[in-house]
């Protein structure tokens, strides 16, 4: 505690500067936002922790990083005309194309000119006698806000591997989420990577091509379908842009925010022939789109469990070594209750001579050495150490602001057992405050950029309407946060997503609270919720006027 005490604001001194709104974060969500705010006519100030703007797409400079929902859906829409000029080269794009249209996106709506970056906001309190929070910066500022919006990201805070002996260790270490500008060189190295989620599933065939040899220590396989990335092809694209609007507003009414062609039957209908035809054309597909091969996957355990014996079949097919297709075999957990990775080459990178793959599951990582890494039962020579080993995911970046709401009440004690939210956009007891994709929003369910620009509005529409009806105070109430909370879980209950050890479910971090903090009921009825909040004049908030 005495660490987080030390990040509050002084009592008493006063904020060195005063805007209308402090965004937190300088990627999609905070980009946009500021966007939409002054718009508004509101004065704003971004806080960026990173030394550019672009948040996921300035810290994942991985080799092999690139999205895993096409990109002429993973971009904004808000703008027509960015929309239009805008060229993706790639049906997935890779960072450093992501990169570049978030730093046009800056440039062509003049967004640097608020944004501070290299500040870390540390710490925000609210004052109930002005309505206004002070937040403070790592630069030893502080500054005065009506409202303070939080687009931290879900998952922006890089977890290390709880093994003893990284700070030992001689050679070069590595947090894929905080890969060096100048990129890496592995040509002659032995190097291993810790982690198979979607970020060790997309770096791992890059770096065997480079590396004298890889060894990959894998806990848990992750299942995986192949991305079948391609150039763009033109004729797509210009369809898609002839018909961007009426593709967008139905991808908005999705579950996934995404347009795919649902199949409306279940697994355990179809005839063993016909499930097998189906699940072999979305594999050839290629993306996430698998999933949704038929209506049940996501919904019985049993229906489920046919699509996971198809991917294990596919691996068995790939690898050559049955032993090594065996350990790459994801089972004990349902398909798609850990994010779903979307890969090019991953399977076929374990062929290779110089790839050895090590179970950290079967013999545990005993300990980073300063020459490599001790399992149980061996001990690897390594050049090279990259860990992939995600994200405090969701609440992390909000949990390591010291916030205080009314009665300076703290966020991460709130939040001990678990986030509430409502609708993952407010907190009881933080007025005037919002999360864009907080927990208990679709958020990671969805195609991100759906869900963030959504949240912007939304909230931006919240700020329109209290200005100009004198409200200085807006706060979600307890009873509708306990609600939309019961609801949630109610939603969850209905899943798989409980059965696996999920970063979904806080299950990455040892002492973190286990609940599933995405909300799992869809992007279409959700926004249908969130607009119907508003149109009653913002139901289940209370809104007041100064004094
Ligand atoms: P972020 O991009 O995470 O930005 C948050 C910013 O806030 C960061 O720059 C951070 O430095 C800053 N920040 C946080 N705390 C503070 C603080 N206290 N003070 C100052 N600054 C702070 N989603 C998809 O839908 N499709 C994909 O294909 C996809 N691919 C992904 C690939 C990778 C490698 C990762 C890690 C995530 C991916 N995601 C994807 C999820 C991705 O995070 C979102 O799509 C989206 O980029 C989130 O944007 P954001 O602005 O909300 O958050
Ligand atoms: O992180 P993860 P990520 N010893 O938490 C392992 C998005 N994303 O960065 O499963 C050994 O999924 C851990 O093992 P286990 C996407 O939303 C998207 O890969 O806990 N292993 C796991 O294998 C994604 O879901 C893309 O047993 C340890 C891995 O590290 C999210 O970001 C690309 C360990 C962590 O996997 C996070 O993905 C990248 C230990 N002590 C990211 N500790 C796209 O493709 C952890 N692990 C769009």
């Amino acid at each position: 505690m005495s660490d987080l005490h030390s990040n509050r604001p002084e009592h008493g001194a006063a904020p060195a500067s005063r805007f209308d709104a402090v965004i937190v974060g300088a990627g999609f969500s905070g980009l946009y936002m500021l966007h939409r705010l002054r718009q508004l006519g509101l004065s704003v100030r971004v806080y960026e922790a990173g030394s550019g703007v672009g948040g996921t797409w300035f810290w994942n400079r991985y080799p092999g990083a690139r999205c895993d929902i096409p990109s002429m859906d993973y971009s904004y829409s808000f703008s027509p005309e960015l929309q239009q000029e805008w060229t993706w080269t790639e049906r997935y794009a890779t960072q450093p194309e992501i990169l570049r249209y978030l730093d046009h996106v800056a440039d062509r709506f003049d967004l640097r000119r608020d944004i501070q970056l290299r500040t870390r906001v540390t710490a925000a309190a609210f004052d109930e006698a002005t309505s206004r929070w002070t937040v403070q910066t790592d630069d030893g500022a502080s500054t005065s806000a009506r409202f303070v919006i939080m687009a931290t990201g879900c998952l922006s805070v890089p977890k290390l591997p709880e093994v003893g002996g990284l700070e030992t260790f001689q050679g070069a270490l590595y947090h894929t989420s905080r890969w060096p500008h100048e990129g890496v060189d592995f040509s002659g190295k032995r190097v291993g990577v810790v982690g198979t989620g979607s970020t060790g599933v997309q770096v791992i065939p890059v770096i065997a091509e480079q590396a004298a040899h890889l060894f990959v220590f894998q806990r848990t396989p992750s299942f995986s379908v192949p991305a079948r990335n391609a150039p763009m092809d033109p004729t797509y694209a210009s369809w898609m842009k002839a018909n961007y609007d009426e593709y967008r507003r139905k991808a908005r009414e999705t579950r996934a925010g995404i347009v795919m062609e649902a199949n409306p039957k279940s697994a355990l209908e179809v005839s063993p022939e016909e499930r097998e035809r189906e699940y072999k054309a979305r594999w050839e597909q290629g993306g996430t789109g698998f999933l949704a091969t038929f209506s049940d996957v996501m919904r019985s355990r049993e229906a489920n469990e046919t699509a996971a014996e198809f991917v294990r079949a596919q691996i068995r097919a790939t690898v050559r070594d049955p032993a090594v297709a065996e350990a790459l075999s994801p089972r004990g957990y349902p398909l798609g209750t850990k994010r779903i990775c979307v890969d090019t080459r991953y399977y076929e990178t374990y062929n290779r001579d110089n790839v050895t793959l090590v179970d950290v599951k079967a013999s545990p990582i005993e300990a980073i050495t300063p020459t490599g890494l001790r399992t149980r039962s061996a001990e690897y020579a390594l050049d090279s150490l990259v860990l992939a080993t995600g994200f405090d995911a969701m609440t992390g970046a909000l949990t390591s602001v010291d916030l205080r709401g009314r009665g300076d009440r703290s966020l991460k004690q709130k939040w001990a057992d678990g986030p509430r939210t409502y609708l993952g956009l407010a907190v009881a007891g933080f007025p005037n405050l919002f999360t864009i994709t907080g927990p208990g929003s679709p958020s990671v369910f969805s195609n991100a950029i759906v869900s963030i620009e959504q949240h912007v509005e939304w909230i931006a529409d919240c700020i329109a309407y209290l200005r100009a009806r004198g409200f200085e105070r807006i706060e979600a109430t307890a009873e509708a946060e306990d609600v939309w909370v019961a609801h949630s879980k109610e939603v969850a209950d209905g899943t798989l997503y409980p059965l696996a050890n999920s970063w979904y479910i806080g299950a990455n971090v040892p002492g973190k609270a286990r609940v599933l903090m995405p909300y799992a009921g869809g992007v279409g009825a959700y926004r249908k919720r969130c607009e119907a909040v508003a149109a009653q004049g913002y139901e289940g908030f209370s809104l007041s006027r100064a004094g």
